[in-house]
C-alpha cells in the first residue's frame, strides 16, 4: 500500500479508538493493538517528517516546551455566568426570563468545576486551545489541550465541512480519581499536594512543557458552539447533539424542563448526588434553550441573561475551637487537632478538625477560643479554614507547640525547612502505636480484627512494642484482654499467621517507609523481588526507576541504616514473615476469564474490597463499561455507568446476587 495512504488510514484508526475510549467510554481496540499501530504511524512520521501534521494522533503525547505563554484574544469574550444560591434566586430568574420570552424551556447542565477552555479547528483540524484569562484575552495552550484525550484533534465531519472555524468552548477539569493519584505521587516525592482536583487541573494546563500535561489525565467536557447558527443548529440543546456528532465529550446528565419548579428539584436532586459522579460538580447551570429566546433575552456587561448557575451550598460551617490536642505519628511528626464544640457539616457531626501545622496556624492567626470557619471537601478530614478575629472576646490564646512530646516527654525538634515538628524518640510510644496501626491497614499487612482498641491493650500490656512482637502473640495471653473471647483470639492468631504470606510490596509499604506510598511500594517489589536485593540498592539504581524520586531513593537508603528498622526485619524474617514477592497468592477460578465493573455506592463493601473480591476469584475490574464488561456490580445511586450496562444489556447484579454467587461458588 501507498505509504501516505497507510499513514492517512493509521491517523483515522488511531482517532477513531480514542474517540471509543475516552469520549464514548466504550473500548473496541486493546492498548497492546493501539501501541502497535501508534508505533506504525510514528515510524512511518520519522521516515517523512514533512507528512506529520499537528492533528496527528502521535502528536497527543506532548510536543516541544515552551519559553513562555503567548496571550491570544477570544474572538468573542468569555462571559462569566450570574449566580443563584437557592430556589427563591432560580424563581427570580424564572421571572425575568418569561417577561422576555414567556414560553421558554430550560436546559440543565451540571457545572463542572474546572476551567473554561476555549478550542479552534480550521478544516476542522485543532488549530488552537486557549485558556479563559480575563475573558477577552487568554494563553495560548494548544500543545496542552492536544493532550487531554477527550479533545478531538480532528472533527468526524465529512470531507471538507465545515469549511469555516469552528470555536467550541467547555471545561476543562482532572477526573477525582487522577487527582487522587497524582497527589499520592507528590506525596511520595516530597512535592506539594494540590488543594483540590480544580487547582490540579489549573496547575497542569499552566504547564509550559506539555510533556508534563500529557501525563496529568485531563478531560474535557464540551457545551458551547460559537456562532452556532451558521451550522444550522438553533438551540442549546442542538448544540450539545452536534458537539457530540463532531466528537467532543459531551455531559450526559443535562435535562431539558419547561417548568422552573421542576428546573429547582433537579438542582435539589443533583446536590443530593454531587459526590457520587467521578468529577468534581460546584453547580448547575440554567440555560435557555431557544436561541430565539436568548436573543430576546440578551446580556448584561457581563453575563448572559438567559442562564444562570446555580451553587451548591459551601460545605462550611462556623463552630469555636475549644482547645488544640496534638497527636504524634509513627513518623515522630507532632499534628495540632482542632477540638471544636460539635457542629453539623455535610450531613455529618463534626468535632475535630486538622490544623496541619505550626505555620498554618500562625499564617491564619486561630487562636485558641476563637470563632472558626471549617470545611469539608469530598472525602477528606474536615479542615480549619480560617479564624473569625472580629468575634473574639479578649480570653483567645496564642497556641505554642510543646518543646516536650506529649506523649513519651522527649524532645521536640524541627529541622530548618521542613513544616513539621517532630518527636525524635523512636522508643515514643505515641509513634509506636502508630506504626503498628499502619503495619496492619488495609493496604499494608491487611491484619484483621487488630483495631486500633485491641492494638492499645497489646501495647498497654507490654505484648506488642513493634510490628515483630506480633508473630510472637498466643491464644492465651490474647484471651486475657478486655471483649477478646476464645473465638476472636483464634481469629486473630490466624489473620496474623495469614499475613505471613502476603509478599513484599504490601510488606514494604507496612514498614512505614518514608516517603513510600502504596504505589512506589509495588513498584520496588516488582523490581527488586527481596527486601535483601532492596537494601543493597543505591541511591542512584533507585532513582532510575519510574515513580521513584531523589528524595524517596534518600529515604529508602536511610530506612536500611537505621539499626533498629534492621533489627525489625530480622525479628520479622525469624518469625517467618514473607520478604519476597508472593508469585503465588491464593486465587478462586469462579470469575476467570470475566471483566466486572463496580458502580454506585456499595453499603456491604468498601469499592476496593469489592474489586479485591472479584480479583480474588480470578476476574478482573475495569473502571468503564463496554460490550466487553462481563458483569456490573452495582450500588446505590448509580449513573451513566448503570444506563450504559443496561443499554449494551450487561448483567448487572445488586451487591445481595454477587454475595450470593461467591458465597455459592
Ligand atoms: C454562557 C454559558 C458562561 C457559561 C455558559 O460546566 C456563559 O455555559 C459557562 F457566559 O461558564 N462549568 C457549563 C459550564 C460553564 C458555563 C456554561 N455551561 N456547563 C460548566
Amino acid at each position: 500500500m501507498d505509504e501516505k495512504v497507510r499513514l492517512e488510514e493509521l491517523k483515522e484508526i488511531l482517532e477513531r479508538a480514542n474517540h471509543e475510549y475516552y469520549v464514548l467510554d466504550s473500548p473496541a481496540m486493546t492498548d497492546a493493538e493501539y501501541d502497535r499501530l501508534l508505533k506504525e504511524l510514528r515510524a512511518i512520521e520519522e521516515r517523512r517528517p514533512e507528512w506529520t501534521t499537528p492533528d496527528s494522533p502521535s502528536q497527543r503525547v506532548g510536543g516541544a516546551a515552551a519559553e513562555q505563554f503567548v496571550k491570544v484574544r477570544h474572538k468573542e469574550a468569555l462571559l462569566s455566568l450570574d449566580n443563584a444560591f437557592d430556589a427563591a434566586d432560580l424563581r427570580e430568574f424564572d421571572r425575568r426570563v418569561r417577561a422576555a420570552a414567556p414560553a421558554a424551556r430550560y436546559v440543565v447542565e451540571l457545572k463542572i468545576d474546572g476551567l473554561t477552555v476555549a478550542l479552534s479547528y480550521e478544516n476542522a483540524a485543532l488549530t488552537r486551545g486557549a485558556t479563559r484569562g480575563d475573558g477577552e484575552t487568554g494563553e495560548e495552550i494548544t500543545g496542552n489541550a492536544r493532550t487531554i484525550r477527550s479533545v478531538p484533534l480532528k472533527l468526524r465531519v465529512s470531507a471538507g465541512e465545515p469549511a469555516a472555524p469552528v470555536d467550541v468552548r467547555g471545561e476543562g477539569f482532572m477526573p477525582k480519581r487522577s487527582f487522587a493519584d497524582l497527589n499520592q505521587e507528590r506525596e511520595a516525592e516530597g512535592q506539594p499536594l494540590f488543594a483540590n482536583p480544580r487547582h490540579a487541573a489549573a496547575g497542569s494546563l499552566r504547564q509550559l512543557d506539555p510533556a508534563v500535561t500529557a501525563r496529568r489525565k485531563l478531560d474535557f467536557f464540551a457545551y458551547q458552539l460559537l456562532e452556532a447558527e451558521r451550522w444550522g443548529v438553533a438551540s442549546q440543546t442542538e448544540v450539545l447533539a452536534r458537539l457530540r456528532q463532531w466528537g467532543f465529550k459531551v455531559n450526559p446528565e443535562f435535562r431539558v424542563f419547561t417548568d422552573i419548579e421542576a428546573v429547582i428539584d433537579y438542582c435539589l436532586e443533583m446536590a443530593d448526588k454531587k459526590h457520587s459522579f467521578t468529577y468534581d460538580i460546584d453547580g448547575l447551570v440554567v440555560k435557555v434553550d431557544d436561541f430565539a429566546a436568548q436573543r430576546a433575552l440578551g446580556f448584561t456587561s457581563k453575563s448572559p441573561r438567559w442562564a444562570i448557575a446555580y451553587k451548591f451550598p459551601a460545605e462550611q460551617a462556623e463552630t469555636v475551637l475549644r482547645a488544640i490536642e496534638i497527636n504524634v505519628g509513627r513518623t515522630g511528626v507532632l499534628t495540632p487537632t482542632a477540638v471544636l464544640e460539635d457542629v453539623l457539616l455535610a450531613g455529618s457531626v463534626v468535632g475535630r478538625a486538622t490544623l496541619h501545622n505550626l505555620d498554618n496556624i500562625r499564617a491564619k492567626d486561630i487562636r485558641i477560643g476563637d470563632h472558626v470557619v471549617i470545611h469539608k471537601a469530598g472525602d477528606i478530614i474536615p479542615e480549619v479554614l480560617r479564624s473569625l478575629p472580629d468575634k473574639r472576646g479578649g480570653a483567645e490564646t496564642v497556641f505554642e507547640m510543646p518543646e516536650e512530646c506529649p506523649a513519651c516527654g522527649g524532645q521536640v525538634t524541627r529541622k530548618a525547612g521542613e513544616a513539621a515538628h517532630r518527636c525524635e524518640n523512636p522508643a515514643c510510644p505515641s509513634r509506636q502505636r502508630e506504626a503498628l496501626i499502619h503495619f496492619v491497614s488495609r493496604d499494608a499487612m491487611n491484619i484483621d480484627g487488630l483495631g486500633p482498641a485491641v492494638l492499645w491493650q497489646l501495647q498497654a500490656e507490654g505484648l506488642a512494642r513493634d510490628a515483630g512482637d506480633l508473630y510472637t502473640l498466643e491464644e492465651e495471653k490474647l484471651t486475657g484482654l478486655e471483649r477478646m473471647g476464645k473465638k476472636s483470639a483464634q481469629n486473630l492468631l490466624r489473620a496474623i499467621e495469614e499475613s505471613k504470606q502476603r509478599g513484599l510490596g504490601p510488606l514494604l509499604f507496612a514498614l512505614g517507609i518514608r516517603n513510600v506510598g502504596v504505589k512506589a511500594a509495588k513498584t520496588l517489589a516488582a523490581s527488586y523481588g527481596s527486601l535483601e536485593r532492596l537494601r543493597r540498592a543505591t541511591a542512584e539504581e533507585l532513582q532510575s526507576l519510574p515513580d521513584v524520586g531523589g528524595i524517596m531513593a534518600q529515604s529508602i537508603t536511610d530506612f536500611f541504616r537505621d539499626e533498629q528498622q534492621l533489627e525489625l526485619i530480622a525479628k520479622l524474617e525469624r518469625a517467618g514473615v514473607l520478604t519476597t514477592e508472593n508469585a503465588a497468592a491464593p486465587r478462586g477460578e469462579l470469575l476467570a476469564g470475566q471483566t466486572a465493573v463496580v458502580t454506585g455506592t456499595l453499603t456491604r463493601w468498601k469499592r476496593q474490597e469489592a474489586e479485591a473480591l472479584i480479583e480474588m476469584n480470578g476476574g478482573k475490574t475495569a473502571s468503564s463499561v463496554s460490550k466487553n464488561t462481563s458483569f456490573v456490580l452495582c450500588g446505590e445511586n448509580a449513573g451513566s455507568k448503570l444506563d450504559k450496562a443496561r443499554a449494551l444489556g450487561v448483567p448487572v447484579y445488586t451487591e445481595e446476587e454477587f454475595a450470593a454467587m461467591i458465597q455459592g461458588g
